[in-house]
């Protein structure tokens, strides 16, 4: 195979650029916040490797059995000769049980921000599937999703496991399925949702005994002081999740331990004792909300599968 398709190509530059811009307005504002979708360098994202492994983390291992169990009747749903673009692709290990049970896929398009580890992953997909037409593309899918046609036209289906539409609020996320659903015309989206449930069992997730959700919290300040020469020490700050109930979502945050002056590109932080900064929200749906939402964005729901335990759901969703 020629291994130069298996190379990503950058879909937006300067990501350095936006995470100190991002930074220092988010560490600005009151209460501070430093957006999720700077968790995923290379670290952050094998970090998130590991947490999909924590016993704690019932989400990885119940969805991709769920896909799993029901792949004959995905295949079937998705039809064949076409392309698949997964957006936000982390591991590219689910998206194997596609590439296995759907017929003549003409692409597989994967899209995430983190070009390290997208290269590496890829590296080894093409390996294991050597006839895959592969086209990587580093790219932040947050923002406008412009992807070139290929020849011929093929549906489009998008691939969006991991329940990370979770990490958008609601009116967020109904926009970018809006915008998904744009770009996918014709085609369906095959999409991975967290469903509510007792809030101990959230909260261990996300609260793990081993302390690896709490490192990969941190990984953004240790991508600060590496990546913008900032000055966080690492032990003045707390991984703090609750469970919030009254907006269904697991609330992440880095509690600042002490009054403390945080030093990065020239410009000073002051953090109060007790100060929390921001890192994330992960909602939580009913099957009924969450399709709710994908009517909202233009999405016709066909079909949704879920386990016994009712932990995960994966919805199957038509543009027409
Ligand atoms: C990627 N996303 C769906 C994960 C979640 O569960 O919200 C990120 C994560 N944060 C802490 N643990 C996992």
């Amino acid at each position: 195979m020629d291994t130069s398709l298996a190379r990503p190509s950058h879909a937006a530059p300067a990501w350095h650029e936006s995470f100190s811009n991002s930074l220092i307005a988010g560490l600005g504002k009151t209460p501070k916040e430093i957006a999720c979708k700077y968790f995923y360098d290379e670290a952050g994202s094998h970090l998130f490797e590991r947490i999909c492994q924590l016993p704690e983390y019932y989400q990885t291992r119940t969805e991709t059995s769920l896909l799993f169990r029901h792949a004959d009747e995905i295949a079937r749903l998705i039809g064949d000769d076409v392309e698949i673009v997964e957006f936000g692709a982390g591991s590219l290990r689910k998206v194997r049980i596609l590439l296995d049970a759907v017929a003549n896929i003409r692409a597989y398009t994967p899209l995430d921000i983190s070009g390290d580890y997208l290269t590496n992953v890829v590296q080894v997909l093409a390996a294991n599937y050597p006839a895959l037409f592969l086209r990587p593309l580093i790219a932040d899918f947050t923002g406008p999703l412009e992807l070139a046609p290929l020849p011929g036209n093929p549906r489009r289906i998008g691939f969006f496991p991991g329940s990370t539409i979770g990490n958008f609020k609601p009116a967020a996320a109904v926009a970018l399925l809006g915008r998904m659903r744009a770009s996918l015309e014709g085609g369906g989206l095959l999409i991975g949702v967290d469903l509510a449930k007792d809030p101990a069992r959230l909260h261990a997730a996300y609260n793990d005994s081993t302390g690896v959700t709490a490192r990969f919290n941190k990984n953004l300040l240790v991508r600060a002081n590496r990546e913008l020469g900032a000055d966080f020490d690492l032990d003045a700050f707390a991984h703090y999740a609750p469970y919030n109930p009254v907006e269904h979502r697991i609330e992440m945050y880095l509690v600042s331990l002490k009054r403390q002056r945080v030093t990065l590109c020239g410009k000073h932080f002051d953090f109060v004792a007790d100060e929390p900064v921001h890192t994330e929200d992960s909602h939580k749906y009913t099957i009924e909300s969450f399709r709710e939402m994908a009517v909202r964005a233009g999405f016709n729901p066909r079909a949704v599968w879920t386990d016994e335990e009712r932990l995960f759901s994966v919805h199957w969703l038509e543009t027409r």
